[in-house]
Order: C-alpha cells, then sequence, then structure tokens
C-alpha cells in the first residue's frame, strides 16, 4: 500500500463539508449545523482493486480559522472545494478567498474538485424567491476557470454522490502521483 493520501474538504462555513464527509463515511446525519474547527480522520479507502489509506481533514469555513487551516494545506494531496447552490456569496468567495488561500499556502500541483452543495434546495420554489441561485453552468465555468479536475452538483446526505466525488478524488490523486494529470471532467449534476 502507498504512503498516505491526504484529502481536505474547504470552503466557506456552513455549505456542507461535514455533511458531505458524513454521508461519504455512513455517519448519522444531523442536520442542527455544528461549526468545525479542525477534525481528522483516518482509514482505508476501496477504489477499484486498490485499497488506499486515507486522511480525511474537514476545515473549518470561517474565517477565524484560516491559520490553522492554512497548516494542514502543505500535506493535501486533494482539494474537494465547496459551495452552496444556494448561497452566491460562497461562491464568489471560490475565485475571491478559496482558490488564492490554496495557492498562497500548497506550494505544488494538487488536483482540486469543485462541489456546489444544497442541490435539493436549488429547484425549491421558496428557495429561488429569495436567493439568486447558481446555474449549473455557471458552475462548470467556474470550475474550468479554476482548472478543477471535476465538478459535482450534491444533496450532501446523498451517499452514491458522496462516494463518487471522493473515489474520483482519490483517482486524481493516483493520475497525480504517476505523473500523468490526466483530466477527469466528471459532471455529476444532470448528467450522471
Ligand atoms: N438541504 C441540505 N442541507 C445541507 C446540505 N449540505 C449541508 N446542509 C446543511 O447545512 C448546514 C451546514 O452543514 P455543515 O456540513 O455543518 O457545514 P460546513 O461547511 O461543515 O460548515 P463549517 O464547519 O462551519 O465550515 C447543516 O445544517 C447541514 O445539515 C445539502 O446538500 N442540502
Ligand atoms: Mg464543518
Amino acid at each position: 500500500m502507498r504512503s498516505r493520501i491526504t484529502c481536505s474538504l474547504v470552503g466557506d462555513a456552513m455549505v456542507g463539508k461535514s455533511r458531505l464527509l458524513a454521508s461519504f463515511l455512513g455517519q448519522n446525519i444531523i442536520d442542527l449545523y455544528a461549526p468545525t474547527v479542525f477534525s481528522t480522520l483516518k482509514g482505508i479507502m476501496k477504489v477499484g482493486e486498490k485499497q488506499l489509506k486515507v486522511k480525511f481533514v474537514d476545515t473549518a469555513g470561517q474565517q477565524e480559522y484560516s491559520r490553522l487551516r492554512a497548516f494542514s494545506y502543505k500535506k493535501s494531496d486533494v482539494f474537494i472545494l465547496c459551495f452552496s447552490a444556494i448561497d452566491r456569496l460562497s461562491f464568489e468567495r471560490i475565485r475571491s478567498l478559496w482558490i488564492p488561500e490554496l495557492e498562497r499556502n500548497v506550494g505544488k500541483k494538487v488536483p482540486i474538485f469543485l462541489v456546489a452543495t444544497h442541490k435539493d434546495l436549488k429547484y425549491d420554489a421558496n428557495v429561488k424567491k429569495c436567493t439568486c441561485i447558481v446555474s449549473t453552468s455557471e458552475g462548470e465555468r467556474l470550475a474550468a476557470e479554476i482548472k478543477a479536475e471535476g465538478y459535482f452538483e450534491v444533496n450532501t446526505v446523498d451517499y452514491c454522490c458522496a462516494r463518487k466525488i471522493f473515489e474520483c478524488a482519490m483517482c486524481g490523486v493516483l493520475s497525480n502521483r504517476k505523473g500523468c494529470f490526466r483530466t477527469l471532467k466528471k459532471y455529476f449534476s444532470s448528467r450522471h
């Protein structure tokens, strides 16, 4: 088994990073919001025939924890970068805050997967009335702009979607290690 893969989840507070990870890990989903400070979890993940040692790092979206977050960046092999499809500010901050923060602190070429959460609320009539939702094409354009390896739209409670994201993330790391940073364009919203 190769060395451990570190997979970090980043993005604004309340976008659903912890719920996405909990869903993938089969943990009980509690809908009450509990802000993360910093949380790590180690385990073995099976991708195809491969058994991979993985460390998941769930970071805080709140700005007061930026130094703590940056501490984990250098050891990360892949980033799951999240915004909420019903929170335009979290989408805009991918460009204005998160990509610059990663560029400042990562220091190597690392695959990024862009994830839009709250897909289930995106088409809700009441939500649409009071917020300017982020469309799939806007998400795809941003993914292309930041050279993300994949773009996904999910309801984070959906285990299959969560699994797909983490599997693609692991494949991205393996390709990166082989030196063939192939593009894994996996659009997983309306197209899966
Ligand atoms: N309906 C719906 N609710 C979601 C979704 N993703 C997250 N939530 C809810 O949004 C709230 C915030 O989710 P968290 O996973 O705690 O957010 P976070 O990004 O980890 O936030 P920080 O730890 O503060 O950075 C919780 O109440 C979740 O249940 C989603 O896809 N759909
Ligand atoms: Mg969290």
